[in-house]
């Protein structure tokens, strides 16, 4: 294949890797046939052999030789660079204007500028990575915790593909069976029994299921466990948003009935990133507009993974709230600054204004969401995945109906195509029209 994304494979091509800007370094990458070549007509010295370094002077050869910097040049040899072709890195000082000149020389040389995720998407198609791997690479780049680090890494390590490939197996171990039948059918040959043919669907319903059960929980990390802020009016839901978002967002006023849009912000507790949710005081009386604010605020509750609701100390406590979920449901006192009543244990007493409590509350919040289940390897992570996977276990369960009804073998087989096709979109191993472009459109370059 000699074009893909909208590029041609056989150029070699180059980029600055690290980010523009002055720095102590910046690296520029070059990969494709004529890496080794390009950078030793730039380099005063014999370059380093594969999986070497060295120190030298990167020269231009114009009217006179001109020294445009310092560097280090690190080698790697096909197949084991990044991209899996043979590629050079070049360690320069990190000066814009000397990574400037650099580009414009191995320009001259004989490469073209990389566009963006085009060292990834090359990596991907000589088949470094599966496709998983390659969004993992632009998962990781851009994931803004340690858990969404955590999630990017061990999809780069290949779990997602392991795993899918296991599934794979099991579906085309069946889907051969059901060939053979359809082969033999005259001579009547039953090769593999309804129960076996159940038990190896069961595993792959298994594989799919336990990936898109993961799916939840990493999607959560990716963007944000969302956390609605309820309670009665005035009971401090605005003061104590500002607290843990650390900034004054919210408007606070002695006036019950403050807030009425609802106000949203990121809040980062633990190393897990929560969307907080600020809502209007839950009242029955009030008008037009409060009504509104309360219809918004029940909603954002339901809509939101975790709710705090919060009381105070100088309201009264209030009955239920009807229409807010109770299990995920945190429950605080607020203002105990003012006098500190008896509370059950599922209440956390805290005052926003001398931020007692707050510690306890937020590791409450922390608990809440960090589920017991631990993402495993296999855990995908996009929409797109979950679409694949969601297709595939369609067409498992069809299948899995079709062997306990016995239906003929060329419609469970159908139904096991469709299944590792879809397996297959998400490994990239079938590419959809489009599919490269979408996915390293978001990739920068350099990556
Ligand atoms: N004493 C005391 N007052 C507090 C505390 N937290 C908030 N307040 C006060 O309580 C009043 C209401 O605070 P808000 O944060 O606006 O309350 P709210 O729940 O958002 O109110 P609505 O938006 O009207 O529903 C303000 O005067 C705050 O200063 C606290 O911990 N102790
Ligand atoms: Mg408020």
């Amino acid at each position: 294949m000699n074009s893909a994304g909208g590029y041609c494979l056989s150029d070699t091509i180059a980029a600055e890797a690290t980010p523009r800007g002055r720095g102590g370094i910046s690296v520029l990458r070059v990969s494709g046939t004529q890496a080794r070549k390009v950078v030793s007509a730039l380099f005063d010295r014999a370059l380093p052999e594969p999986g070497q370094h060295r120190f030298g002077r990167l020269i231009r050869d114009g009217n006179g030789v001109d020294v445009l910097d310092e560097v280090v040049v690190t080698c790697f040899g096909a197949p084991h660079s990044y991209t899996g072709e043979e590629a050079v890195e070049i360690s320069t000082h990190g000066s814009p204007v000397v990574v400037a000149e650099a580009l414009d020389a191995l320009y001259a040389a004989g490469t073209r500028p990389a566009g963006p995720g085009e060292f990834t998407l090359r990596a991907f198609l000589n088949e470094r990575i599966d496709l998983t791997q390659a969004e993992a690479v632009a998962d990781l780049v851009a994931a803004g915790s340690r858990e969404a680090v955590g999630q990017a890494l061990r999809q780069l390590r290949g779990g997602v593909g392991r795993a899918a490939e296991r599934i794979s197996n099991h579906i085309a171990g069946l889907l051969t069976q059901c060939e053979l039948e359809l082969d033999f059918v005259e001579d009547d040959v039953e090769l593999a029994s309804p129960v076996q043919k159940t038990a190896m669907l069961e595993s792959a319903l298994d594989g799919v299921e336990g990936m898109l059960n993961g799916y939840r929980l990493s999607r959560r990390l990716r963007e944000g466990v969302k956390v609605a802020i309820t309670g009665p009016p005035n009971v401090g839901k605005s003061s104590l948003f500002n607290a843990l978002v650390g900034e004054e967002r919210a408007i606070v006023h002695p006036v019950p009935g403050t807030t009425r849009d609802i106000l949203r912000a990121p809040c980062v507790i633990g190393g897990i990133t929560f969307e907080l949710f600020d809502t209007a005081g839950l009242t029955v009386s009030g008008d037009d507009v409060e009504s509104e604010g309360i219809r918004r605020a029940v909603e954002a509750a339901r809509q939101a993974e975790l709710s705090i609701f919060v009381t105070s100390v100088d309201t009264p406590p209030p009955e239920k709230w009807n229409g807010l979920k109770d299990n995920r449901n945190i429950r605080a006192l607020n203002k105990i600054d003012l006098g500190s009543p008896a509370v059950t244990s599922d209440v956390i007493p805290i005052s926003v204004r001398t931020g007692e409590g707050l510690d306890r509350l937020k590791s409450s919040v922390y608990d809440a969401a960090a589920s017991s289940e631990i993402p495993g390897e296999a855990t995908i992570s996009r929409e797109r995945h979950y679409l694949a996977v969601s297709r595939a276990r369609e067409a498992l369960l069809r299948a899995h109906e079709g062997v306990s009804n016995e239906f003929p073998a060329e419609m469970i087989a159908e139904e096991l195509r469709e299944a590792l096709g879809a397996m297959d979109e998400l490994t990239g191993k079938r590419r959809l029209e489009g599919l490269l472009d979408e996915i390293f459109a978001d990739f920068c370059i350099g990556k």
